[in-house]
């Protein structure tokens, strides 16, 4: 669980960025089977000559961006940016990380006891010096609060931070150099705050993020854990570096909290089924197989 002093940092910062949180034991098989996932998605492209290519030899941190710089020609803005369970990166490896005591008691300390995992987590390869893998300044409010028929929002100072928690976790080492996430410091005090849609369809504020506090950069290593709220400014970078600036994102609310992400409102649990990741009750929350089986009827519903 959280320290008091580490609560009231959060609580003054809207961020925490804490050290050595989650094990090798968990975070090495998760990698391996996204490399696994990788070496699919290659010959995928490979079968549809897309690529010539394999880079069999390149090392995790690299191959992706190999594979990317080759098929940019074919997919230009199309390319994939990230991918979640409903694109097939779904195991039981990403399981173990979403229900890791160590982690959802930090979450609990935020939320309340009983803590719910949502469907909808993210693993982005960031590849280096590609603007597809950059994200504006937003605060994740604008997607999950069911606004999308318009291209501006006047911002509403009555939504609290306490719709979705994100545990940010790096799967590589992470600075400014490689695009780690950036943060303005002390924002989510300022509400839901205005914000349009850029060109690329992003949610982004209307005033320049300077003007809601002091950016940071959040710089980590593979064991450490980023967590903000749903009204803390953040964006994403470009990546300088030579390799793949790997992480995985995940969500969480407290149980049977309506949380409306890209419009899909009630959908929203049958499209990216969720789970209780951590309760008092241990009887309550969910297994592994139960999550695999709410996940096919899912996919084949689709
Ligand atoms: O990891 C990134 O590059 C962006 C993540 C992000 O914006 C988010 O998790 O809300």
């Amino acid at each position: 669980m959280l320290k008091e002093e580490e609560l009231d940092r959060y609580d003054q910062d809207g961020y925490l960025v804490l050290r050595n949180v989650i094990d090798r034991s968990v975070l090495d098989p998760m990698c391996h089977s996204i490399d696994g996932f990788v070496e699919e998605q290659i010959m995928e492209l490979y079968a549809a000559g897309k690529i010539s290519n394999l880079h069999s030899d390149a090392p995790f941190e690299k191959r992706w961006a190999m594979v990317c710089r080759d098929n940019s020609l074919q997919e230009g803005e199309n390319r994939v940016v990230q991918w979640g369970a409903g694109s097939g990166l779904f195991n039981e490896t990403i399981y173990n990380l979403l229900v890791e005591r160590r982690l959802t008691d930090i979450i609990a300390s935020i939320l309340g006891p009983e803590v719910w995992a949502h469907g909808d987590y993210w693993i982005r390869p960031k590849v280096p010096a590609d603007p597809i893998t950059t994200l504006a300044w937003h605060q994740d409010s604008n997607y999950y609060l069911g606004k999308g028929d318009s291209d501006y929002y006047e911002g509403d100072m009555t939504v609290t931070q306490g719709i979705v928690l994100t545990a940010w976790v790096p799967l590589v080492d992470v600075s400014e150099h490689n695009g780690c996430l950036k943060l303005v410091r002390g924002s989510h005090r300022h509400g839901s705050i205005a914000a349009r849609r850029n060109e690329l369809k992003q949610w982004s504020p209307v005033k320049k993020a300077t003007e809601y506090g002091t950016v940071i950069n959040a710089s980590m290593q593979l064991g450490d854990v980023l967590i903000f709220n749903n009204l803390t400014m953040h964006a994403s970078g470009n990546n300088n570096s030579d390799h793949i600036r790997w992480n995985i994102d995940l969500r969480y609310s407290p149980t049977g909290h309506a949380v409306d992400w890209h419009k899909l409102g009630n959908e929203l649990d049958a499209r990216f089924p969720g789970f209780i990741a951590r309760s008092d009750d241990p009887a309550k929350v969910m297994s592994w197989k139960q999550w695999q089986d709410k996940w096919n009827i899912s996919l084949t519903a689709k």
